[in-house]
Order: C-alpha cells, then structure tokens, then sequence
C-alpha cells in the first residue's frame, strides 16, 4: 500500500489552523495563543469539524468538548485504533505543539482513505480539550476525564483567574451533559499512537527524523501560599517585617537546589507562576502564590525532592514567622509505552530505512491519562533548538509529512490486527 502524505495541504492547515489565535504577531516565529473555550479555540474547533466532515468522518463531541472524528471500519464492533492530541495553546506559544498531532492525524486518515485501504477497525482522531493548564491550572483535563483520573466533580468546580467555573464556562461553549459520560472504559481502543514534536533538542542535534518514545515522564503540580505580614514600604522597619516575598524566594531556590542535588538528568522543577500581594512597589508583600511543575521519571525520586522542600519549609516558617501552606494540584505516575506498538513502528522505520532513536518524553501529553484505557506509543520529530512554547517554535514540512506518514502506517497496521 502507498501512503501519499499531501504536505502542502497539511502545512496550509496548520498555517490556517494557527490563524486563530489571540497573540500579538511576534518579531521571529508565528505567536499563538489560543486558550480552551475562547473564542478562537471554539472557532478552531469548528474548523476542524469541518475538515472531519468534508473527508467523509463521523464527528462527535463529549461533554467537555473532546472530538472524535471516526473512519468506521468493515468491522466496527472491535476496539478502534486511535490517535490524536491537542490544538490548545498556552500564552505566546508557538504553532506546532499539539496541532501537529491533531492536523497531522487527520492527514494519516485522509492519505490511507486516498490509499484505497478499508480498515478492519475503526480509525479514530481524538481532538482533546484543554492539554494545557493555563485556564484551570490543570493540564490534560480532556484526556484525565476520559481515563477517570480526576474527578468530574472536582474538574467542574475548577475555576479561571475570573472565577468562573468548568461548569459554566463549557455549558456557554455549547458543552453539556455530565462530566461522568466523558469517562471511557479500559479497553475501549486497541492502540493509542500520538504524533508529537519533540519539545526538545535530541533529534535535531542527532540529526534524526524520528523519535519513538518508550515512557513519558510523571508531572505533579504544587501550589504554595506564602502569609507574611503586608505593611508600609518606609514606616515598617525591618526587624518587624514578614515579607511572604521574601520567603518565597527562599523557597523557590530550595525547589531548585534540591532538583539539582539528585544528581539525575531526569529530575526536574520550575516555578512558573509568583503572584504577590498587593503587588505595589512601596508596600510589604503580605501574600505569594507560587505554583511548581515538578517532572521525573521515576515518581519516588520527585517525591523526595518534595519531602526535602518540606523540611526546608519548616525552616522558613519559623525562621521568618510566615505561614506556608501546600495545595497539591496533580501528581501523577510516568507511563510506559506498549512494547508492540514501539515494535510496529520500529519495524515500519527500518522497512522504510527511516533513522529513530527511542527516548523519554520529558512533556507530558494525553497520551499520559490515555495510558490508562488503552495500550499507546509516541512518535516524535524534531523541532529547531528544541524550542517550544515559545513563537519561535518550528518543525519541518519534510519532518511534518514524515512522522504522518508513519503515523498512517502505523495506524494502517494497527487496525488491521
Ligand atoms: O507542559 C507540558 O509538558 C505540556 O506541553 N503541556
Ligand atoms: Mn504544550
Ligand atoms: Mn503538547
């Protein structure tokens, strides 16, 4: 069978695709900000739809917006194969991160459609909503709510920096139902294959294609809130000051010494986000939010990093007569990919003389959660430096187009098991 990839069309929609955006246009790159159920992310849901319908695919839509567009196959009762990822984009971001995997996965099907193949299983695209944490501070919220990793209770409540709930804001997108129908069960796929870029420098620098990933590594999200004693920038002499301000920055370079301090490449932590209170410059800060992405492959090793950011909490605490409280947001386990499924696409890489490496993916991705219901893999390609979530953020058409076309080789073989 000859999969034709049509790069110039899935480059145009991608090109497309990053049109709806709510970023200024950056000085390098092409900027993209597109955050879950605004009006650009609905209108590229739409889109999208529309290409699934034009292709001849069933379209549908869970309660918190997940799209499944589904080539039904000659024998539709069997678990179908799947593939997908997100088109949600955090603040400034690029146009590659997500949406190679969704535009990319349509093309696959277009192009084994083209090829002439009838698959024995169904073929389905998953569109998932909300891989990105920037609205509800929690990442994979489609993905998590199909495998029953959070609570649908739990994910309606969650609220944006305007307060307003999962709940509403998905029913004003045009998002009903309960959250418990999303949940999918175990089994309900065959297979589970995302096309992803890297999101780091490896294939580039190795001057390879492809990647194939064996595990994904486990992300836990902290918050912590620093209480000080707010205050007069003058008047307020130092030997009485709690500055949570202060604290924090302790704390934050506690976060970062002990990540550092186990000596492993795969241990990592950042703080992302400092919110003071009241935030002006001739006042004490009384209040901090911080909020800490902590990532290793090995979850007992993150959790010791958080038991040595504990103690040293403890220090700070009594040191500086401030208050810290511990909010944890997500910590979740690695996930491993399905052997076979890394077989298959190792055997269609040297069927076709295509180079790979088989690594870790640092990201997380849905393919994290849609471990949980389904056996899956990654294939990765490169992106330029390595860079992501940044404008600058690229992938090559010839990359694009390669890692689609194993992508539909994959899936090809897959459904026919
Ligand atoms: O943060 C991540 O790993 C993903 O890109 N959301
Ligand atoms: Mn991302
Ligand atoms: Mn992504």
């Amino acid at each position: 069978m000859q999969i034709r990839i049509d790069e110039d069309r899935l480059i145009n929609e991608l090109e497309t695709l990053a049109t709806f955006t709510d970023a200024e246009p950056a000085a390098n790159g092409t900027a993209v900000t597109r955050i879950v159920f605004t009006p650009h992310d609905l209108r590229a849901r739409a889109w999208l739809k529309s290409l699934a319908a034009e292709a001849g695919f069933a379209v549908r839509q869970d309660a918190v917006g997940n799209t499944f567009i589904r080539w039904v196959g000659t024998d539709p009762e069997l678990p179908a194969v799947a593939t997908g990822s997100h088109t949600d984009a955090i603040p400034h971001a690029g146009m590659y991160d997500g949406t190679v995997g969704v535009l990319g996965g349509l093309e696959a099907m277009r192009a084994l459609k083209r090829s002439g193949l009838q698959p024995r299983r169904s073929i389905e695209l998953v569109m998932l909503t909300s891989e990105e944490p920037t609205r509800f501070g929690i990442g994979c919220l489609g993905s998590r709510l199909i495998a029953g990793t959070l609570e649908p209770a739990r994910a309606d409540a969650l609220q944006d920096k305007e307060d307003s709930p999962l709940s509403s804001v998905r029913a004003a997108a045009g998002f009903s139902g309960t959250l418990e129908s999303v949940l999918l069960p175990h089994g309900y796929y065959h297979a589970w294959v995302e096309l992803h870029i890297e999101q780091g420098p490896l294939l580039e620098r190795e001057g390879l294609p492809l990647g194939i990933v064996t595990s994904i590594a486990a992300p836990a999200g902290y918050r912590f809130t620093i209480t000080g004693l707010g205050g007069h920038a003058g008047a307020l002499l130092m030997p009485d000051r709690k500055d949570a301000l202060c604290a924090a920055a302790e704390l934050i370079l506690a976060i970062e010494r002990h990540a550092l301090a186990t000596g492993a490449i795969d241990t990592v932590a950042t703080v992302g986000t400092c919110d003071v209170h009241p935030g002006a410059v001739n006042s004490v800060p009384s209040r901090v939010v911080l909020q800490l992405d902590i990532r290793d492959t090995d979850p007992h090793r993150r959790e010791g990093v958080m038991q040595a950011v504990r103690r040293d909490c403890d220090e700070i605490r009594k040191r500086r007569a401030v208050t810290i409280a511990e909010e944890l947001v997500n910590a979740d386990a690695p996930a491993q990919s399905s052997a076979h499924i890394v077989e298959t696409l190792e055997s269609i890489c040297n069927q076709d003389n295509i180079s790979y490496k088989k690594m870790v993916s640092r990201a997380y991705h849905d393919s994290l959660f849609m471990a949980q219901i389904a056996p899956i893999a990654m294939i990765f390609i490169p992106c330029h430096n390595g860079v992501s979530h940044r404008p600058d953020e690229y992938a090559a058409p010839a990359d694009i187009a390669l890692g689609t076309r194993v992508l539909a080789a994959a899936l090809a073989k897959l459904a026919s098991e």
